[in-house]
């Protein structure tokens, strides 16, 4: 397969203005009629210039230009594309294809779930449904007819408007859409099913009504009001925030369980994973309440930034995900916690970001090639996107952002742009040159920042040092340049108060948070009349995407955990100290040396546990240790073991230390008044549930064993049902087994809950682990052609547990690989994202590194492997 190049854009020779669709859904095949009226691109194509239209799987039947059908002779079909040779300035194309959606198991194009059908055209499946110019530059307005048998499918949606309906013969019936806006082609939608409506309504700021409209299948109706009142919320904090106003009269959103991604933002017709949709207290935890919101609220704003100014390629596709993604975040903030929704997405960004950096896929956020677009729908593209997009905010300031987003929209609403055109309008709202920030576009790699403090007693002064690099990368790179880095810090006395902070070249303080600008190699700032040496809080609320190495006694990070006034930091302070000690344990672990937690820890420990200002979900936060996964990232080799039990050990003094404590949290915490979502009792829950799974069950007594049988028995609630259950994953007792056959009888007909219980038993850290996940995957309800099951059992086994994965006999490695062969042949794109687990390979020791180099070769050399996986383990083999 070869790769596509951002440098080769072009545009295209010719456009396609209007589209008239008409899509005959029968048992045996649907026949999609198209009329196109398309022109040719004066600014590339020379008169006579081949039409050359996209288009996968489709069996032309029909095929006539301006009305008169063309000879053979006149046009080529091969696998991917349909060819006339000569046409005229302007045209009519009108196509028939025949298309067969219930033999499509991958998901992309038109397809069934659960007996209804939908369309996923993302990134280029458009093609799947009729011949076209796929490319989201090619913006038209579609007018949409879909006829279907009425008694199996009542409900037949597409974009935009309901224009017209009416009867046929033989208990058919028809629908016809209209949507005014223009649109690039991937974000065209179909449903047609047996579905009922949750609706409710929104007036805008226009005093407009906008009809809002959940559709699902009948057994879930009692499951969309969260989802509804999310979208409410979201239409409001996008006309409050950004003074962004919805623009049809009706705004749909369809549940659907068998999705490869979360959601799609289909022009007035989102098609959602229902995972992302349906909730109720008994079946969803408070964290699927949250992403709920945050992928309603996410989609929602997509009708702004990327349907009405959308991508002109796709290697541009930050620009809308990026931006949407940070524009979800602020909204998660203002909605919940904004020093909590940080943590959480900083954590998530290290994690998982930092590690893709520093893999075989390592890659800008704007890609500079790709082979398999799907491939690049990436943590890198999505997450770090967003903290690009944040930096604009650090050096505008929030209003100087919403000036450049107006700027943005007023230039470039209804066009098809790039990064570039984002930044230039970001720049001229604000008069202000941020040419500096396009490398953070062009380059793959996370920047290192390493920071040296000295103070000067004589002088009064506090020097900082601070150099940028780039942190290994595997992938080839060019030599990296350094990058514009906005750090915020600030110095403390000793007894916690914040230093009036007054740089060398200025004569009087300026606050006591700095904004410094690192756009060189190395720099140096000088903060002068400092009258004792102070504890630095560096890169406040984690200012830019960036790694930092920085020299610091125990005490100091001791001191901020308990004093610093940036609420990020104060928690960020807390992990760097556990990470070096459990780094520290895995290394004696390894040597056979006995285990000793630092006092100082303990003690700092204690006093988050004790603190009575700290708000409940935040002390749970701070309470948590670096996971697994995280730690692993900062060894070479992986030793998962040593960290499992460095990690472990760590756990366990804890909670013998603070026995009596933790057990006072969770009874103060244990709610005994029925469930409420309210932010204090989700607040409470967390805290009670984190202070019970993550250390008391490593007691193992006998009154642990009981409050946990008692949680399960009695949650009227999922967050501590499952809380409680994903503790007895961690006990080899007879209530495990008991209790989680009585969660699948009470279940097994509900998908998503079931998912829970495949999920719950593939992340328990017992040894035992990899022989029930093996057991499971031949389970009846396991189901490959279901993405939300696949990745509930395979990939929570295979991509987060890391210790009971990477078994050193090799057998998870052997399996993953497997399943990843057979899914590719029905699903490439969930196979892909699968055999990701393996694209850590190489930081691990000699005896896993040649286990999965075999799997991948193994593999590789499978004849028919679809291009997604073949992109994917040919980076990682290289
Ligand atoms: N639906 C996916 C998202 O919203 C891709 N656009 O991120
Ligand atoms: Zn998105």
């Amino acid at each position: 397969p070869q790769p596509i190049y951002r440098h080769d854009y072009r545009q295209p020779d010719y456009w396609i203005d209007k589209v008239e669709l008409a899509v005959d859904l029968h048992d045996d095949v649907t026949i999609v009629r198209s009329i196109l009226q398309i022109r040719r691109n004066k600014d590339t194509a020379s008169e006579g210039q081949p039409l050359v239209l996209n288009g996968e799987k489709l069996t032309l039947k029909e095929i006539a230009l301006n009305g008169q059908p063309l000879p053979e002779s006149a046009y080529q079909v091969d696998r991917e594309a349909l060819i006339i040779f000569s046409v005229p300035d302007h045209f009519e194309l009108s196509t028939v294809v025949a298309i067969k959606p219930h033999e499509n198991t991958e998901l992309v194009g038109l397809y069934q779930s659960n007996g209804n059908y939908c369309t996923q055209c993302e990134a280029e499946s458009f093609r799947r449904i009729t011949y076209f110019l796929d490319r989201p530059d090619v913006m038209a307005t579609y007018s949409t007819t879909i006829s279907a048998d009425k008694a199996r499918y009542p409900v037949l949606l597409s974009n935009g408007n309901r224009v017209a309906t009416g009867e046929l013969e033989n208990n058919r019936h028809w629908v016809r859409w209209e949507d005014p806006f223009r649109k690039p082609s991937y974000l065209f939608a179909l449903v047609a099913g047996q579905l009922v409506c949750h609706h409710g309504t929104f007036k805008t700021m226009s005093g407009r009504e906008i009809r809002l409209e959940i559709w699902v299948e009948p057994q879930n109706i009692d499951k969309c009001e969260h989802a509804l009142l999310s979208l409410q919320k979201a239409m409001q904090w996008d006309e409050q925030t950004f003074g962004l106003e919805y623009d049809l009269d009706v705004y749909m959103i369809v549940a659907v369980n068998d999705f490869n991604m979360g959601a799609m933002e289909n022009k007035g017709l989102n098609v959602f994973n229902s995972k992302f949709v349906l909730c109720r207290p008994d079946t969803a935890t408070d964290d699927d309440y949250e992403d709920i919101e945050a992928v309603i609220a996410h989609e929602y704003f997509h009708n702004w930034t990327g349907n009405r100014v959308t991508c002109r390629d796709w290697f541009q596709l930050t620009l809308k995900e990026g931006l949407t993604v940070y524009r979800d975040q602020r909204f998660t903030a203002d909605m919940t916690d904004f020093a909590l929704k940080r943590i959480r997405d900083v954590k998530k960004l290290r994690t998982l970001q930092f590690a893709e950096d520093q893999g075989p896929m390592a890659h800008p956020i704007r890609p500079e090639s790709y082979i398999e677009m799907n491939n690049f729908y990436t943590i890198t593209v999505y997450e770090k996107g967003a903290e690009v997009v944040r930096l604009y905010e650090t050096l505008l300031g929030k209003e100087g952002f919403a000036k450049g987003l107006a700027r943005y929209f007023e230039k470039h609403d209804g066009q098809a742009v790039t990064c570039d055109d984002f930044r230039v309008a970001m720049a001229e709202a604000n008069q202000i040159d941020l040419t500096p920030l396009d490398r953070w576009y062009s380059q793959a790699g996370t920047p290192v920042c390493e920071v040296r403090g000295r103070y000067d007693a004589e002088q009064m002064t506090y020097t900082l040092q601070v150099t940028q690099s780039r942190a290994p990368t595997p992938a080839v790179q060019p030599a990296f340049m350094p990058c514009l880095i906005p750090i915020r810090v600030s110095l403390f006395d000793p007894k916690g108060q914040a230093l009036p902070l007054q740089l060398a070249d200025e004569n009087v303080p300026i606050g006591e948070e700095r904004l410094l600008s690192l756009s060189e190699t190395q720099q140096q700032f000088i903060f002068v009349n400092i009258p004792q040496e102070p504890v630095l809080s560096f890169l406040r609320g984690f200012s830019a995407p960036v790694q930092v190495k920085m020299q610091r006694p125990r005490e100091h990070l001791a001191f901020l955990m308990a004093h610093d006034n940036d609420s990020f930091n104060r928690w960020d302070a807390g992990q760097i100290l556990a990470q070096e000690l459990l780094l520290n344990l895995a290394q004696d672990w390894a040597a056979g040396r006995e285990l000793k937690l630092d006092p100082l820890f303990i003690q700092s420990f204690g006093k988050i546990l004790t603190d009575s200002r700290l708000n409940p979900s935040l002390k749970a936060m701070a309470m948590m240790l670096p996971d697994e996964k995280f730690l692993g990232q900062q060894i070479e080799p992986i030793d998962v073991d040593a960290l499992y039990e460095a990690r472990s050990f760590m756990t366990r003094v804890l909670a013998r230390t603070f026995r009596r404590e933790l057990l006072a949290l969770y009874q103060q915490y244990h709610s005994t008044s029925p469930y409420s979502n309210s932010r204090s009792a989700i607040d409470a829950r967390r805290l009670k549930n984190t202070v019970l799974r993550h250390f008391l069950t490593a007691l193992q007594d006998e009154e642990v064993i009981a409050l946990i049988g008692q949680q399960f028995q009695h949650a009227d609630n999922m967050t501590d049902m499952q809380a409680a259950l994903s503790c007895l994953m961690e006990l080899e007792i007879p209530e495990r087994e008991q209790a989680l056959q009585q969660f699948y009888g009470r279940w097994q007909h509900d998908p998503l809950v079931l998912d829970k219980w495949f999920a719950l038993q593939a992340s328990s850290s017992l040894p035992k682990t990899l022989d029930r996940v093996l057991s499971l995957a031949s389970h009846p309800d396991f189901n490959l052609r279901n993405p939300n099951r696949v990745r509930s059992l395979i990939w929570t086994f295979c991509s987060l547990n890391q210790v009971r994965f990477h078994s050193a006999d090799g057998r998870a490695y052997k399996f993953l690989a497997e399943l990843v062969l057979e899914l590719d042949r029905l699903n490439p794109q969930l196979a892909s994202r699968l055999v990701g687990a393996f694209n850590q390979w190489r930081r691990f020791d000699k005896l896993r590194r040649n286990l999965m180099e075999s799997q991948l070769n193994t593999i590789i050399a499978q004849p028919n492997l679809s291009t997604d996986v073949y992109e994917i383990v040919s980076r990682s083999l290289n």
